[in-house]
């Protein structure tokens, strides 16, 4: 095979050398006898030169080049040379004087969306503004239409780099503190949560369910004595509203685990697992984080080495100095724990903490109860600036009060019979929780939107592309 140079390793140590290159046309100009293709690979750019004065290329090359679409696939042969002074617009700082060029596939000539245009971000407005120019915005869902293009921008490659990140650090971690990987599965004979965001299907004349989580078959493998599992997966939610944090699909990041005196046993792990993660993103993808901020500018993640345990009552009394008077048996909506993010930011200088101890009637019927006081709950949240992504808790494993806490949800255990059946031989203590990935990347980054860290996005109103 021939020899291929990546466009980010063109610099000045080539000086001279005949390189090949393979990427993407980013842009081409043409000026009387010079061409200027602009080529990007993996979000790096090079100026190429065409230059029929030189006689190194024909003046039907020349046409050629000036006509190539955007977003087409070229290869360049070409020399590699330095010009003097810096070279502006482009990520490397040398040039490619071509000798030939092949286009290995074409793009069509109008894109829904170009990829400087979605590449803008609100101080590139502010600045054109001032300019007196004015750049049309690109919309949510032109994006989302158009998705392909879309995540060719450098701040898309980043997001999901950090997301892959995200998910290596989760396995990496839990790895190593001997967990299991599992996979469990996404059919069902009945609801895994109960309550009405369930889709339902027909499996085979039978009516079946997408899972809403790996919850009882995570459990179950407790039962069957894994000990530590976990899974990383798709999670299906029958979502009716259209919010900024909810999918119809998403992918969870469970874990469960033996668990010997206490649910704090699970909140000490997640807390090393996500101080492992933020400290992984912040030293690994420093670049795509850069990136990321580019467009969308963010401030960094406040967290600490131990991360801030509050009650959900200590919750409910933060809010109450503040003049916020809630329901202290009630969930707090969307607003009230925006607030809260907020109130605990200024109190204890952190965007990342843990609430415990929920009132039990808004926890899922396998929560366990608190042994000295049953309206509270052992059962967790947890927030990045003041917004969920985890939830977890220690599961009821005894079979009787399992029966009566799944009736009292009104919860038809003849639906749950597999699953409770399990716990008749015999089962070790356990507690474990849920990661919504899509939103932990969001928050990381405060994007603001998880459409923005989900590949394709499944909502309410969209499932294509
Ligand atoms: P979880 O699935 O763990 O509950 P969540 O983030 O969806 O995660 P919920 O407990 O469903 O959280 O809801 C928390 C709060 O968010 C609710 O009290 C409610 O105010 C608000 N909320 C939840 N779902 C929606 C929705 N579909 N549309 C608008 N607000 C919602
Ligand atoms: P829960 O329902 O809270 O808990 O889900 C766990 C985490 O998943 C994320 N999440 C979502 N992300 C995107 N779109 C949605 N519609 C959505 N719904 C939830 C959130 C949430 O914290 N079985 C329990 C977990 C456990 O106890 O182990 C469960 O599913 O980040």
């Amino acid at each position: 095979g021939r020899k291929w140079t990546k466009v980010s390793q063109l610099d000045q140590e080539l000086k001279g050398q005949a390189v090949l290159v393979r990427g993407r046309v980013h842009a081409v100009r043409s000026k009387g006898k010079m061409a200027f293709l602009v080529v990007r690979e993996s979000g790096y750019t090079v100026q190429c030169l065409a230059s029929v004065a030189e006689n190194v290329i024909s003046k039907q090359m020349l046409k050629f080049i000036s006509v190539l679409n955007k977003e087409s696939i070229v290869d360049v042969e070409g020399e590699v040379s330095v010009p003097p002074g810096e070279i502006a617009g482009t990520s490397q700082q040398v040039e490619i004087q071509i000798r030939k060029v092949y286009c290995v596939s074409k793009s069509l000539a109008s894109l829904p969306l170009t990829l400087e245009d979605a590449a803008r971000s609100e101080l590139d407005f502010e600045k054109a503004e001032k300019g007196g120019k004015q750049y049309a915005r690109v919309g949510q869902d032109t994006r989302l239409n158009n998705r392909v293009l879309d995540l060719r921008t450098p701040a898309n490659q980043a997001i999901f780099r950090v997301q892959s990140h995200v998910s290596m650090f989760f396995r990496e971690f839990l790895i190593s503190e001997d967990f299991i990987e599992l996979h469990t599965p996404k059919l069902m004979a009945g609801a895994s949560e109960g309550g009405a965001s369930v889709f339902t299907l027909d499996y085979k004349g039978q009516p079946a369910c997408l899972a809403q989580s790996p919850q009882l078959h995570k459990q179950m493998g407790i039962c069957a004595d894994f000990g530590r599992v976990f899974e990383i997966g798709p999670v299906f939610r029958a979502e009716n509203s259209f919010t900024h944090r909810h999918l119809c699909e998403f992918t969870g990041l469970d874990l469960e685990m033996e668990i010997k005196e206490h649910y704090f046993e699970v909140i000490d792990l997640l807390d090393k697992l996500f101080v492992y993660i933020f400290d992984g993103l912040n030293e690994k993808c420093k670049k795509e984080l850069e990136a990321i901020n580019q467009q969308y500018p963010f401030e960094p993640l406040k967290y600490h080495k131990e991360t801030l345990r509050l009650t959900f009552d200590e919750g409910v009394q933060l809010l109450k100095e503040a003049g916020i008077i809630v329901d202290p048996m009630a969930d707090f909506n969307t607003e009230t724990e925006k607030k809260l993010g907020q109130l605990v930011k200024d109190k204890y200088d952190t965007d990342f903490y843990v609430l415990h101890r929920y009132p039990l009637t808004i926890r899922p019927f396998y929560t366990m109860p608190c042994a000295d006081d049953p309206r509270y709950s052992n059962s967790f949240d947890v927030f990045i600036r003041g917004e969920e992504i985890i939830s977890g808790a220690q599961r009821v494993h005894d079979v009787l009060l399992l029966t009566k806490r799944a009736t009292e949800c009104g919860i038809d255990v003849t639906s749950l019979s597999a699953y409770i059946d399990s716990f008749r031989y015999g089962v070790v203590p356990h507690g474990g929780l849920g990661v919504g990935l899509e939103r932990v990347v969001m928050l990381f980054c405060a994007l603001g939107n998880i459409r923005k860290t989900s590949l394709f996005p499944r909502d309410p109103q969209r499932l294509a592309p």
